[in-house]
């Protein structure tokens, strides 16, 4: 049916942002109030508007999930702010297929790429435009933004790789990313 026909792309990406347009993407955001768990100062998160946007995830799923040689593709946009002194960050997860790797790069904004691995070692990498990051299977990675304006990040990862988030919201990264004398620091837990 498609033979010799010329035809537009399904989805765009708008250069300026990297939000995508088209089909087969799926959007989810996290407000304050569904990342509870999340940040270590809990006086401080109950001081929060539950309603406020920490971040925006767009995926592009273009197969079904669990498909093997599969790839997706997504913007993650973090608000820029702090909960106590922990900066607005993502969740972070583990693959549920543990030697499924992915690709992060950083389009716009400043961050850190936090990442663990299962010896439970916490280390980071800045993230910046232009900045590209090959997180290896077996390792946790979260985002957080240390800037003032929002922190946009391109992101690829196999189609089978799932998520394991319960890993993660019992025991936490060994190490969190705190704003110390205005420097992003890595304080053990
Ligand atoms: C990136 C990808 C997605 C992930 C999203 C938000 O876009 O890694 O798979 O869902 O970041 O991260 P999290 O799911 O940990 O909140
Ligand atoms: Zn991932």
């Amino acid at each position: 049916m498609k033979h010799l026909q010329i035809l537009p792309p399904s989805t765009v990406i708008d250069p300026l942002n990297w939000c995508l347009r088209g089909s087969d993407i799926a959007e989810s955001e996290k407000r304050m109030k569904h990342l509870t768990g999340v940040f270590k100062d809990i006086g401080a998160f109950e001081q929060m508007d539950p309603e406020q946007l920490v971040y925006n995830v767009q995926a592009h799923l273009p197969v079904p999930e669990g498909t093997s040689g599969g790839l997706y593709f997504g913007t993650t946009i973090v608000q820029p702010g702090k909960v106590g002194g922990e900066y607005f960050m993502t969740r972070g997860h583990f693959h549920a297929l543990e030697d499924r790797a992915e690709y992060y790069w950083g389009v716009q904004g400043e961050g850190m790429l936090i990442l663990m691995n299962r010896e439970r070692e916490s280390w980071a990498e800045r993230m910046f435009p232009g900045s590209l990051h090959y997180i290896r299977g077996g390792v946790a990675h979260r985002i957080a933004n240390t800037g003032a304006a929002a922190l946009i990040i391109g992101a690829s990862w196999p189609s089978d790789a799932g998520h394991n988030y319960d890993e993660i919201s019992q025991h936490g990264f060994s190490a969190r990313l705190l704003d110390v004398a205005d420097s992003p620091t890595l304080i053990p837990e």
